[in-house]
């Protein structure tokens, strides 16, 4: 991953990214960092990039020509065409799923103002993305830019080791993580919970989901209504079994796969509320909705998927099966035979696109 910043500071940048984990992606060579100074790009004598606002009123207001050549003078040594984000709070607010979505690019470029802002017919211009990181001023966007590229560092390959890679996926249920516990296991009279010490992880696992959504209830009750219960259910044979599992774990820490090949399973009376969210494999459309028949679907949202060699009218077929079923289909898609966690990933994060809109 290549960073550009263009900022009238790139000490500030430069300095903040040298440490830590950041800093150690860049020695390995996994993030390149590339600071641009606007100040280099002033067009006249003092090196002047900022001037009065038409219309009056306080502060200085940064110049279009500066801006324009100093985004322009990266712009034009990347290949591809590149994503410019400006970090301004007049804008959507960063969140988990934005990170994992610029993650995905190989180069981005990042605009940190100034001042009470930029002309806006340069942002016009040259950005693609506008990016805040909450509901509160800052004097400049460097800060905001050093949040944006440590958030999405950690989806950059190599930067986290094993250990720390562990914690990519906290946020990916819109829970709070749980609570964690060292040695020693009384600490100022208060024991470890018992359950962590018994080394059974289906219990532990248990424990901790439980504890996480009482924990997102009490700080952020808001993140609530956004915290689906998952389950994948599949019908057919190997390659949906896997995709419905790789899924599975793609959307949620948390999720259950069910095999609805079993008669067991298509007997029983399955009942779904607003809160679950059904993630459906399909070998055969038809075969799948014949397996659910039984499922009591609530104003429930769902996810349909079919092999890459189904068609449009299949997929059709199967979404129109579903709505009928009382299903609200967000989103399909197709998974191909040789799916893996990353072809699962990148599913899963249009999903969740739609689901939380950001
Ligand atoms: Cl992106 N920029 C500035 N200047 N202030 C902010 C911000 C950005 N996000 C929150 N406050």
């Amino acid at each position: 991953m290549i960073f550009h910043v263009c900022t009238l500071f790139p000490e500030m940048i430069e300095n903040a990214c040298a440490t830590s984990i950041f800093g150690r992606g860049m020695k390995a060579g996994h993030i390149r960092l590339d600071t641009v100074n606007i100040r280099d790009f002033s067009i006249n004598n003092y090196n002047r990039v900022d001037d009065y606002p038409y219309g009056g009123g306080a502060g200085m207001v940064m110049e279009p020509e500066p801006i324009f050549r100093a985004v322009k003078s990266v712009t034009d040594g990347c290949e591809k065409p590149v994503r410019v984000i400006y970090m301004t709070p007049q804008a959507e607010i960063l969140s988990q799923t934005k990170v994992e979505e610029l993650a995905r690019e190989e180069e981005l470029v990042l605009l940190c103002g100034r001042y009470e802002g930029i002309d806006e017919r340069v942002l016009q211009e040259v950005v693609t993305d506008y990016v805040s990181i909450g509901d509160y001023v800052l004097t400049g966007g460097e800060l905001p830019a050093l949040v944006l590229m440590d958030a999405v560092a950690r989806f950059v390959p190599g930067v986290l080791n094993n250990e720390e890679s562990s914690q990519v996926e906290s946020l990916q249920d819109n829970l709070l993580e749980y609570p964690q516990y060292t040695r020693p296991e009384v600490w100022h009279g208060k024991p470890v919970p018992p359950v962590l010490l018994t080394g059974d992880h289906k219990k532990i696992t248990a424990w901790r989901y439980a504890a996480s959504r009482q924990r997102t209830m009490e700080r952020r009750p808001d993140l609530m209504k956004k915290a689906l219960q998952v389950t994948a259910m599949y019908t057919g044979g190997e390659t949906a079994a896997k995709a419905a599992a790789l899924l599975c774990d793609a959307v949620s820490n948390y999720g259950s796969v069910m095999d609805y090949n079993r008669n067991k399973l298509k007997k029983q009376i399955l009942k779904l509320g607003p809160g679950d969210l059904a993630v459906f494999v399909a070998e055969d459309g038809e075969e799948l909705l014949s397996a659910i028949s039984r499922m009591r679907p609530g104003n429930t949202p769902c996810a349909a998927y079919l092999p890459a060699s189904a068609t449009e009218e299949e997929m059709e077929a199967l979404c129109a099966g579903l709505t009928a079923k009382g299903f609200s289909v967000i989103a399909s898609g197709f998974y191909s035979e040789e799916i893996d966690e990353e072809e699962a990933s990148l599913l899963a994060l249009a999903l969740r696109k739609i689901l939380w809109k950001g």
